[in-house]
């Protein structure tokens, strides 16, 4: 192992090699700031990532009362010590100098420093006004998956108790909306089957629209540990992309975007065909088979090979590894939720597992994964369009039971429809019957579709508008109050990651000057509005972090996201721990499922499934007949073709997504210097076929259009699929934080300029993957290449085309191996 690493030059650093069935070896991984000795460091704090859904458990390094490093935490069974290039360099945006301290307020059109009170109660009284005149529905919360579990259930509590308004959603409706609505379209609930563990024992791992390798770094190195180690895996991947994925694959299929449903079910086809199922499971586990081999009975490889433009061959060999394995583990990510009929093609994974009986043992399980680090508390908490603990909202049972918790009558909680997704809350503030929107931790001026249209909702006279941030992002600059926000190091707080991994994370330093959690923020509203249970007692009794978590545990208790064996105290020191944790699972629970399906059943389930085509909700009845013992529901779904199709004037597929070095609209990423420099402005991806037919070269500047706007950006030549380019949605407005706004100055160059204002059906996720674009040559490049990345997906075609992506000294990280690991890793 090198004991000191270019982290950007080498994103995953040194192998250890990981046998089958084995242990994963630990590496320590550590990166002080210049001049910063180890022993020098006064207190290490723990911690865990939020720059991506692994939930890398490390340690914060503190001198002075300034954060000064990180080191990965060798005792936690997510990452074995190990970080990415992110949790390595990342946390150099909380001292940046733009920070937010001080609330503002919209004077004669400016934002203006003020303080606290003046702002909150300016917050309240339009709160109080609002309700009166209007009712609770003219108040609209949207937030994020990157708070801590205690401030979503503090808002979901208020919003859904204390307002009574049914408009609450998170961005997570963009990210993994599909992850939880699949997994209740299956399984009745959600919840994540398996575990990261997995990977230590498949002998075949499929990657559905998820490039693993930039999107959860650390899991990457445990893959590629596993391919260098006795007995190694074999990859298929799905993705149109050449993604260090692809690159590893045994089988890389690259089908056209938007055509994950057709590739499904061929790929089902020839399972059934080949008769690789396992029909003592199908028979104790299931309802629904004999509907699926109905549906893919004439998707033969040859019908897929001519939607999706992949080979038959190659689909044929993908369904043998996939149809052979002995422990198969998938995974499934942003390809696939944020593409055409997104839930359908989520389902179809499952079922694949399904007929395979691959669950709920080693190395066999669904990751239906989660992108952002806290999603899966913005969904338990029922700070998304769900109710708190995966109740139902169409079983009275579980509203009783919930207003029980809340002490509370039943019709407070608005359940007479679904909680309004994020898509609809923003049509409903177009129409004006929403008045004020409280946004908080999250981007929508630069990560919702269709960005012209964003703007102009949010900057429009009728909306009042609260931002709760850590920067004057482009969307703070369109609020009426500005809230300064405290973030990870700054505050305590717990959160779960995409395998159900709760870490404990910290406070190791002071926020800058006024700022403050979240969780403070949400309790001083909550105090000023007054809210109370129905004995007139406070509705939200709790005051800080530990007994907001000591509430949530009461509100989890019997649900399967069962946090009751939890406390700050077992989660402190050691590592992280898998829900359900309670009395019979005191040590968490590794997977979900291992004796059967428990959550499906209809008194349990916390959906009764929606019809995969329209959405349509099923009502109890229906879902007693369909599935009266509550087993696992194997939906089939049929293809059909995308709503936007490349024509004649929008030749191209335009899809958009991630690079390794940034998180989303840049706000921390931007503002560490190892992270900008590896990326520092957009670009578009093009293959080197479309390239050359259309004469054009590597490093020229280029406009995408689609019907909804157009942006620019310098070309890079990659080996990316035909007919598709690919565009990083990271890059807003600002070339440099704190840069000039869209004022015309500056061409646009968001991705989502160009993206569609169009859903999911099912889950309501919107459709940043498949859009129709052209294409039209700005400037010639002289020879300057373009900015994108060498180490990733974004390679150039021909090796050379652009120098090698490096961090330099900047970007030493030291290495150490770790050899303190009993396998159990829960640190007891
Ligand atoms: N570096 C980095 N890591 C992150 C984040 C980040 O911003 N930066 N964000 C985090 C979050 S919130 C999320 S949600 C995850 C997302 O993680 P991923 O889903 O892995 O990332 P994306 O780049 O959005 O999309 C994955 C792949 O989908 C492919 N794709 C596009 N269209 C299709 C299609 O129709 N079918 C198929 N099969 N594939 C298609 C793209 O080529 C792309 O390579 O990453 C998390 N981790
Ligand atoms: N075209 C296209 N668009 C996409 C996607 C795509 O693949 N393509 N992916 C979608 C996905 S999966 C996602 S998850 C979204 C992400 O989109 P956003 O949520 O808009 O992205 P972020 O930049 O993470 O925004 C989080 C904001 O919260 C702030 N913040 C960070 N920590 C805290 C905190 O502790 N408290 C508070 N109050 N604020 C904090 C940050 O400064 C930042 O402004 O983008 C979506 N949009
Ligand atoms: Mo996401």
């Amino acid at each position: 192992m090198e004991p000191s690493q270019d982290r950007i030059a080498h994103p995953w650093g040194s192998r250890v090699p990981h046998g089958r069935h084995r242990p994963w070896p630990g590496r320590v991984d550590m990166f002080l700031a210049d001049g910063v000795e180890p022993g020098s460091v006064q207190r290490w704090v723990q911690a865990a990532s939020i720059l991506h859904s692994d939930g890398d458990a490390m340690d914060i390094a503190v001198v002075d009362g300034r954060m000064v490093g990180v080191r990965g935490r060798s005792v936690d069974r997510v990452n074995r010590g190990r970080l990415g290039p992110k949790d390595l360099f990342g946390w150099q945006a909380n001292a940046s100098p733009d920070r937010l301290t001080r609330p503002l307020v919209r004077r004669d059109g400016r934002l203006v420093e003020t303080d606290w009170d003046t702002a909150m109660e300016l917050v309240a009284s339009r709160s109080r006004e609002l309700v009166d005149d209007h009712g609770p529905g003219a108040i609209g919360f949207y937030t994020s998956g990157q708070l801590f579990l205690e401030e979503y259930y503090t808002l979901a509590v208020l919003a859904r108790a204390g307002i009574g308004t049914n408009h609450l959603d998170g961005n997570t409706r963009l990210c993994t909306a599909t992850a939880a609505e699949a997994l209740k379209e299956s399984f009745g609930c959600d919840g994540q089957p398996g575990s990261y563990d997995d990977i230590d024992h498949a002998d075949v791992i499929a990657l559905f629209g998820h490039n693993l390798a930039e999107t959860q770094p650390v899991q990457w190195m445990r893959v590629l540990d596993r391919l260098e180690g006795q007995d190694p895996p074999r990859l298929v991947c799905v993705d149109p992309r050449p993604t260090p994925v692809a690159r590893r694959a045994a089988v890389h299929l690259a089908p056209r975007p938007g055509t994950n449903v057709a590739l499904l079910n061929a790929l089902l086809h020839e399972i059934v065909r080949h008769g690789w199922v396992d029909h003592d499971y199908i028979a104790a586990h299931t309802v629904g088979f004999d509907e699926l081999t109905d549906q893919v009975k004439d998707c033969t490889p040859q019908w897929a090979a001519a939607i999706c433009d992949v080979p038959a061959r190659l689909i044929g060999e993908a369904a043998e590894v996939l149809g052979t394995a002995e422990a198969l583990l998938s995974t499934v990510l942003q390809g696939v939720y944020q593409s055409h009929q997104a839930t359908a093609a989520a389902v179809q994974v499952n079922n694949l597992h399904l007929i395979r009986g691959m669950l709920g043992r080693p190395g066999a399980g669904v990751l239906q994964m989660n992108g952002q680090p806290t999603a899966q508390n913005t969904r338990e908490c029922g700070a998304n369009g769900d109710l708190p603990g995966f109740r139902n909202w169409q079983n009275d049972a579980h509203v009783a039971d919930l207003a029980a918790v809340w002490n509370v009558e039943p019709d407070t909680i608005p359940h007479y429809a679904p909680p309004t997704h994020a898509m609809q809350m923003f049509r409903y503030a177009e129409q004006g019957s929403i008045r004020m929107l409280w946004i908080s931790g999250t981007n929508p001026a630069v990560s919702l579709p269709e960005l012209s249209r964003i703007r102009s909702i949010l900057s429009g006279e009728r909306l009042f508008t609260v931002v709760q941030d850590l920067y004057l992002t482009e969307t703070a600059q369109l609020a009426d109050v500005v809230l300064p926000a405290a973030t990870w190091g700054e505050k305590t707080g717990t959160f779960t990651n995409a395998d159900r991994t709760v870490h404990l994370c910290a406070k190791a330093v002071e926020p800058p000057g006024d700022a403050k959690p979240d969780l403070e923020i949400f309790l001083d509203y909550a105090r000023r509005m007054d809210f109370r249970d129905k004995d007139d007692r406070p509705l939200i009794s709790w005051h800080d972090p530990e007994s907001a978590f000591e509430a949530w545990k009461r509100c989890s208790a019997g649900r399967p996201c069962d946090y009751t064996g939890l406390s700050y105290a077992v989660l402190r020191d050691g590592s992280g721990i898998q829900w359900p944790c309670n009395d019979r699972a005191p040590n968490g629970t590794e997977r979900l499922y291992t004796h059967g399906i428990n959550w499906a059943h209809p008194d349990v389930c916390e959906s009764y499934g929606k019809d995969l085509v329209t959405g349509a909700a099923n009502d109890v009845v229906e879902y007693r007949s369909l599935n009266p013992q509550g087993k696992a529901v194997v939906k089939a779904a049929e293809y059909l073709p995308p709503h936007e199709s490349p024509g004649e004037e929008h030749p191209f597929h335009l899809t958009t997504g991630r690079t390794l070095y940034h998180f989303h609209t840049r706000t921390k990423t931007a503002r560490a210097p190892q992270l900008d420099a590896a990326a520092p402005e957009p670009w578009v991806e093009i293959s080197d076929d479309d390239a050359r037919q259309l004469g054009y070269g590597e490093g020229d500047l280029v406009e995408v259009t689609t019907p909804r706007g157009a942006l620019q950006a310098r070309l890079r030549v990659s080996d990316l699929r035909p007919g598709v380019l690919f565009v990083p949605f990271h890059y807003g407005y600002w070339d440099t934080p704190g840069g000039s706004g869209p004022d015309g100055s500056t061409p646009p160059r968001a991705a989502n300029e160009a993206t569609v204002t169009d859903w999911d059906p099912v889950s309501k996720q919107p459709m940043f993957k498949t859009a129709a674009a052209s294409l039209r040559l700005v400037r010639r490049g002289d020879g300057r290449p373009s900015p994108a990345p060498t180490t990733t997906a974004s390679a150039p075609a021909v090796t050379g085309a652009a120098p090698d992506t490096a961090g330099g000294p900047a970007a030493h990280v030291s290495q150490t191996p770790d050899t303190n690991w009993d396998g159990r890793g829960d640190g007891r």
